[in-house]
């Protein structure tokens, strides 16, 4: 998407992930559907709104899958190889690697973040814990095709992409993702990943629609962050935050519903609204065990071993390169 360049100029100083973010917003916008990547959600607001989702009554899937990994933490360092590089896409808080880190024999850990202030200040506190662990982390958008540091070269390598942000793939996107996560990490490859599950509908509901509302001021942050660093002026107070299940589709979709008809600016272009038209925001895919399986075959990789909880909310798997 090609920007207009003097309005760019006037609204803002550009650098090179803000136009990207530009160009994205403009293009999405456009759409019938309209619709926002969810991988804008997480400013220092949005991540700090984000964490406040985890730890919500209703959000289970972040301390079930903790509870699978503490329970399963030395099985799941049975399949990293000694002397391995771990691999994480997309570095959130630290809490769930810290568990591999300290039941696996890792000589390297390679965390991988669009966030790169974010990821210096997570590497040095890992690094008084760990002092012998060499970390190096990857500014970078894990969506795309990027390099591994030089110094992992040798090492086996092992993925880790916890938190079932897997599930904000669409199923080609999903696919996408596991073979070029197969490609980076290079010949017999290994990777622990956690899935959510499909399950009782209200629960799902629950989750995304959460009583104290948090969930709707981190999904309406983005309209903020919108406003904030492309000089947009949406109006807050006129969009609504609402999560529905969409059950042929196996997914949670969240969406920003305009309250009245209106007209938003961004970066000298206009974005009408009718009443009650909404913005997709996020789908959040949910798995059953098989489905998970055949997508796992369908792109380079074989499940090893599958762990879940007792009630089968989240899934934690172990996968191993084919060929
Ligand atoms: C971080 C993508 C796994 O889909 O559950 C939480 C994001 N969105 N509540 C999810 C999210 C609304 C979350 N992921």
């Amino acid at each position: 998407m090609n920007v207009h360049a003097p309005a760019l100029a006037k609204a803002h100083e550009f650098d090179e992930r803000t136009s990207a973010f530009a160009g994205d917003v403009i293009e999405d916008l456009a759409q019938h559907p309209k619709r926002l990547s969810p991988k804008y959600f997480y400013d220092a607001t949005g991540s700090e709104l984000f964490e406040q989702i985890t730890r919500l009554p209703e959000y289970y899937p972040t301390r079930t899958e903790l509870g699978i990994l503490r329970a399963r933490a030395s099985e799941i360092a049975a399949i990293v190889p000694k002397g391995a590089a771990l691999v994480e896409f997309g570095a959130g808080a630290s809490t769930k690697v810290r568990l591999l880190l300290e039941h696996c024999d890792l000589a390297a850990y390679v965390p991988v973040d669009i966030s790169g202030d974010f990821l210096n200040a997570q590497a040095d506190a890992l690094r008084k814990d760990f002092p012998g662990l060499a970390i190096y982390p990857v500014a970078a958008d894990f969506t795309t095709p990027f390099d591994l540091p030089a110094a992992v070269a040798g090492m086996p390598k092992v993925g880790f992409f916890p938190g079932s942000t897997l599930g904000n793939f669409e199923p080609h996107e999903a696919c996408a993702f596991l073979r070029s996560a197969r490609e980076i990490l290079g010949r017999a490859a290994r990777m622990v990943i956690g899935v959510d599950l499909e399950k009782n509908e209200r629960v799902l509901y629950d989750a995304y629609n959460d009583a104290a509302g948090v969930t709707a001021r981190f999904n309406l942050n983005v309209l903020a962050r919108i406003n904030r660093e492309l000089g947009g002026n949406f109006d807050l107070s006129a969009f609504m935050h609402r999560s529905i299940y969409n059950r042929e589709r196996h997914r949670i979709e969240m969406h920003l519903i305009a309250r009245k008809a209106q007209t938003v600016r961004i970066l000298g272009r206009s974005f009408s609204f009718r009443p009650g038209e909404t913005i997709h925001t996020e789908s959040s895919y949910k798995y059953s065990l098989e489905r998970f399986g055949a997508l796992a075959r369908g792109s380079g990789w074989t499940v090893r071993e599958s762990w879940t909880d007792d009630e089968k909310m989240f899934s934690v798997h172990a996968l191993v390169a084919s060929d």
